[in-house]
């Protein structure tokens, strides 16, 4: 079985598509690595920080973090810390991929989870302002917090497109990059920070930044000069050994689970693999895209679709999620998802997608609190599991779209 790589943002189920890459001639992209990664966005960047010396900062990731936020935040706060900056990297929602949870016990990676319910006592007073790394806040459960208390954007740096009208005080969006760990190894090449292989959180952070670009980047199969560079960069520091380790984490037997219902209840139409999976906890969630990955491995599939309720029970939540995995490069996952689920009331899409990955999250509003009865339990599956394959199949297999119930 293949090493799954479904630790990138699969969390950004919303997230508008990354642009492609734009077509330029290598002189003018070693230029803009030349530019990005000197004079005025580091200067401008120093600026800042020295303007907030002594502060504390609450850097923000998404809900469900992975390698590239996660180190990037954490290099983000290194930097930072030379300027006198305390900073608290939070997420609202949890850990899930088991590489995500072996990467921050391995590095001792400091991100913490602050959960819905314990918002309430938190004190952001002592915050004189807030970051936002590999995202633009449409994908945490913070911003609304954070706006009450109208905290300032300080810095934002992400690779994602723009997604709104920020205002931030320096701002880094290069929707070009691969992963916020290119941007932040660049920061750091730059002399932000002068790393030394004799510090063992250095070598920590860079190990964590080479899988957050490793991760982003299908392995570096998609890594465009930039990230080579800034992986060529941090070779110098990182820990191959520790980098394995990561990578070599098992799956849970409850993944093992997911997977396994997975095959059995997969259905392949016309080269798509689609498989409902029934309920699954908050914590497993991550094991859907690692599904997904596993079923578009099958010959003649070229791509992958599973979903499942997965319900929070501290927070008597549920919600329909899914993946799409696919290798065919005429399919645009984002286009895909947004066609199949369309938008809610207000106007927002269910899902969307980056190349060759795509996510969907479905609120089921009123059916959502978790009911005991199994029966109950078992309708409400079935409701949601043809409802959902009648309108992937509308896209699939046009001619004949309506599932016999
Ligand atoms: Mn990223």
């Amino acid at each position: 079985m293949p090493k799954a790589d479904a630790v990138t943002d699969d969390a950004l189920l919303t997230e508008v598509a990354k642009k492609p890459p734009s077509s330029n001639l290598s002189s003018s992209r070693e230029k803009r690595w030349l530019e990005a990664s000197s004079e005025p966005t580091i200067r401008n960047l120093r600026q800042t920080l020295e303007r907030h010396r002594s502060e504390r900062q609450l850097v923000v990731i998404q809900d469900f973090p992975d390698p590239d936020a996660l180190s990037s935040a954490w290099a983000y706060q290194l930097i930072a810390q030379q300027h006198g900056i305390q900073c608290d990297i939070v997420y609202a929602g949890t850990l899930s991929h088991q590489e995500n949870i072996a990467l921050v016990k391995l590095t001792n990676l400091p991100a913490k989870r602050w959960s819905i319910p314990s918002l309430k006592d938190r004190d952001l007073s002592v915050y004189q302002g807030y970051v936002l790394i590999d995202n633009q806040g449409t994908t945490t459960q913070l911003m609304s917090l954070i706006q009450q208390v109208g905290l300032p954007l300080v810095v934002l740096i992400d690779h994602h497109s723009i997604q709104g009208d920020l205002k931030a005080e320096f701002a880094d969006v290069r929707p070009q990059a691969k992963a916020t760990a290119t941007i932040l190894t660049q920061y750091l090449q730059a002399g932000l920070l002068k790393l030394d292989s004799n510090i063992s959180e250095h070598v920590k952070c860079t190990t964590a930044l080479m899988h957050g670009l490793r991760s982003d980047t299908n392995r570096l199969m998609q890594a465009g000069e930039e990230d080579f560079m800034a992986a060529g960069y941090l070779s110098r520091f990182y820990d191959s050994q520790l980098l394995n380790a990561v990578l070599q984490t098992s799956r849970s037997r409850r993944v093992m689970d997911v997977i396994e219902r997975s095959l059995k209840n997969r259905k392949v139409y016309n080269n798509f693999s689609i498989a409902g999976v029934g309920y699954l906890r908050y914590e497993d969630r991550d094991a859907i895209p690692q599904a997904a990955d596993f079923l578009v491995t099958e010959e003649n599939v070229h791509t992958a679709v599973v979903y499942g309720i997965v319900h929070d029970e501290d927070e008597e939540l549920e919600v329909v999620i899914g993946s799409l995995r696919t290798n065919k490069l005429t399919l645009d996952p984002d286009e895909f998802i947004k066609e199949a689920f369309g938008q809610d009331r207000t106007g927002r899409f269910f899902g969307g997608g980056r190349m060759m990955a795509g996510g969907f999250e479905i609120p089921i509003g009123f059916l959502g609190s978790f009911n005991d009865n199994a029966e109950y339990a078992k309708l409400k599956w079935e409701v949601f599991d043809i409802q959902i394959k009648q309108k992937l199949l509308r896209l699939v297999n046009p001619e004949d779209n309506l599932i016999q119930t």
